[in-house]
């Protein structure tokens, strides 16, 4: 299953033709610089090359007035002075001589995709269009597009492949007020986007624009916005968004395919974004969408004008969708105040339309709503000091020679795709000694010591990024879970991410300095553990309740795991009755965005059901889709709202609220044990 890549030269061949300040970023440039960065990379040649076509008059009327297209139709035999008049009627946009040509292409790229996702051609795909499409309106172009490709591309993929539910994820720093118009009465459309808003001041300057606006009639809570209401915001701004709004929405929602706006103005260097996150953030963004609808994913070309972010960020974007592991998100280090405001405002304008959002915060009262009208009241904006932003080129994504190796006792089969684990050095004899001290004590067994040498090659094997990602099946998962942790963490500067699901008992790991992390799932609160590195997630009915369990991964877990910034995942799977194997597969799947993939699963050698399925998630594969997720238990929710809540003031990715929280150290639920 591959990923396909749409782009046409044709598509660079029209540009403005007369001066103006609002237009001259849109160039076609923009489309070759994306497209050699991909050959460049070689990213490029691993993708499935689709053509494209032109969308039919039938498709673009689907959401277009016949008397908007009637007049665009009309531009390819227009003079000059006929272009720039018909341009007057619209905002920030030019006509050329070629653009209806090009517009029809990019519509139909977008149908092109869809067609390759949707009969299996390919798992997902990315195209590189232009005009890009999400300004422009039922019968008016905007914001240098004229025919809204995802509209389009999503109502033809309810036609013509019966797709019950359809997720556009806007991407892009700009309002796709023209996605929202066509959709907003729409239950099978689901629109988020965030967006530069500055209380209405910036582009395209809408009120429908803000949080508040949640679509309309059967599509009320259909529609998911973000304004941000400063410029400057980063890497965490986003996490915490996807994490803690969109992700939620979109698991409950259960979406049969996922169509992205990919614009990468919201990218640093961007000059009509004015944003701060970077390149390698789309690895993520992408990423953490890739387990939606089974991995369904067609993302378009949106914005982007800094020519040098926007091809880096597409690169991100390909090698992700590739399957390549995302690199390790940089400075992390929690949303600021300002997108903490939009996000809490977000969620509680959503909470009556959600379960998953039941117990968000109420609307903040005090003055620091976003709804707060400040049109004209004139900001002093620092004078334009035009300084060139500098960011370091992301890392060269380098994929391991090997994907998934297994470490598996005699008589269970190597599954499909992955490779036996053999070490062909030998263990040097001070780590034999030291296993043997420590761990075997009282067990003189061979077989023991062979497999926990086994699993100490296999990690070292990763952390040189030999190997991906790994599975052990193991008869003693406590002994196996303490030879791993402590061998990783005695690397200077390395950091282990141990998830443990299960009712099972977690044997007593040094949590103290940080080195680990430990966040276990299970229904009862154990004694034994305590500090700031051991965080129980105990959730009412275990791992029966689905929606439960996936919103605490989302909301609790995926956080922790991106601020704690790991570099080697443990997964371990204890006597975990209940747990299907989809909630499991989509757990495992998205812990793969952290630690450059590399996730080692333990489990134990009794429980050989879910070794398929733990293989086919290591591999790359998307976990399946769950269905649309009922309301979890409420205490679970309440819990885990409060939990997060507790924990938020060590864990800045938790944070929901811009109102200051309490440190941990003063409630008796996590006691703080860090010097
Ligand atoms: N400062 C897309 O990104 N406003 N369109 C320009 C100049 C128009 C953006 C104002 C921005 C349109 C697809
Ligand atoms: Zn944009």
């Amino acid at each position: 299953m591959g990923t396909a890549l749409i782009y046409d030269e044709e598509m660079t061949k029209y540009k403005l033709l007369w001066v103006d300040p609002a237009c001259k970023i849109e160039v076609p440039e923009r489309l070759t610089v994306s497209h050699e960065a991909l050959v460049e990379s070689g990213l490029a040649d691993r993708c499935v090359s689709v053509p494209v076509r032109e969308a039919t008059e039938a498709d673009i009327l689907q959401v277009h007035s016949e008397e908007y297209l009637e007049g665009v139709k009309k531009t390819p035999y227009m003079t000059l002075e006929d272009l720039k008049e018909f341009t007057l009627q619209y905002g920030d946009v030019y006509f050329h001589p070629n653009i209806y040509h090009c517009a029809k292409l990019a519509a139909g790229a977008a149908l092109q995709l869809v067609d390759s996702v949707m009969t299996g051609k390919v798992r997902n795909g990315m195209a590189l269009v232009r005009p890009p499409g999400h300004h422009s309106m039922r019968s008016a172009a905007s914001g240098f597009c004229v025919f809204n490709n995802v509209a389009i591309a999503a109502q033809y993929a309810k036609q013509k492949y019966g797709v019950k539910r359809v997720l556009i994820v806007d991407w892009d720093v700009h309002h796709g007020q023209g996605v929202q118009h066509c959709f907003e009465d729409d239950p099978s459309v689901l629109y988020f986007s965030w967006h530069r808003y500055e209380h209405q001041k910036f582009w395209p300057n809408l009120r429908e624009s803000d949080f508040d606006c949640v679509g309309k009639e059967k599509g009320a809570g259909f529609n998911v916005n973000v304004p941000w209401n400063e410029v400057k915001m980063q890497n965490s701004d986003y996490l915490s968004v996807f994490c803690h709004l969109l992700l939620p929405v979109a698991y409950e929602f259960c979406p049969d395919l996922v169509l992205v706006c990919a614009g990468f103005d919201s990218a640093i260097g961007d000059p009509e974004g004015e944003m701060c996150a970077t390149p390698d953030i789309f690895a993520h963004l992408t990423h953490l969408l890739m387990n939606l609808a089974g991995g369904k994913l067609c993302a378009l070309l949106e914005g982007g004008y800094n020519l040098t972010c926007l091809a880096q960020s597409v690169c991100q974007t390909v090698h992700t969708l590739l399957g390549d592991p995302a690199p390790r998100p940089a400075d992390l280090h929690g949303p600021c105040k300002s997108a903490l405001e939009s996000l809490h405002c977000a969620r509680s304008a959503h909470r009556q339309y959600w379960a998953c959002l039941k117990h968000a915060a109420d609307l903040p009262t005090s003055d620091i709503s976003t709804k707060r009208i400040r049109l004209g009241e004139e900001d002093e904006k620092p004078l334009d000091t035009e300084e060139e932003l500098v960011w370091p080129e992301p890392p060269k994504r380098l994929a391991p020679a090997l994907r998934t190796a297994v470490v598996l006792p005699g008589g269970v089969a190597c599954p499909d795709g992955c490779n036996q684990f053999s070490s062909s050095e030998e263990l040097d004899p001070v780590t034999v000694n030291k296993l043997t001290e420590n761990l075997l004590k009282d067990v003189d067994e061979s077989d023991a010591l062979s497999i926990l040498s086994s699993l100490i090659a296999l990690v070292e094997k990763m952390e040189k990024n030999e190997i991906c990602t790994g599975l052990a099946l193991v008869q003693d998962i406590s002994m196996a879970m303490m030879c791993v942790v402590q061998h990783a963490a005695s690397a200077p500067d390395n950091r282990v991410l141990v998830v443990c699901v299960g009712y099972g008992e977690v044997p007593l790991l040094d949590t103290i300095n940080g080195k680990t992390l430990v966040v276990h799932f299970s229904n009862k609160e154990s004694e034994k553990h305590k500090g700031r590195y051991y965080i129980p997630v105990c959730l009412k009915k275990g791992f029966s309740d689905t929606s439960g369990f996936i919103q605490a991964v989302l909301g609790l877990l995926l956080p922790l795991g991106y601020e704690y910034d790991p570099g080697l995942v443990l997964l371990v799977r204890m006597s975990a009755g209940g747990l299907c194997d989809g909630v499991w597969q989509q757990l495992t799947g998205l812990l793969l965005g952290l630690a450059h993939g590399h996730t080692l699963v333990l489990m134990q050698d009794g429980e050989r059901a879910p070794v398929g399925p733990t293989a086919s998630s290591l591999l790359g594969d998307p976990a399946p889709s769950l269905g649309p997720l009922l309301a979890p238990l409420p205490e679970d929710v309440a819990y885990v709202e409060n939990l997060r809540h507790m924990l938020s003031a060590d864990w800045k990715l938790l944070q929901t609220t811009g109102e200051s929280t309490t440190a941990s150290s003063d409630i008796n639920m996590t006691h703080k044990m860090h010097a």
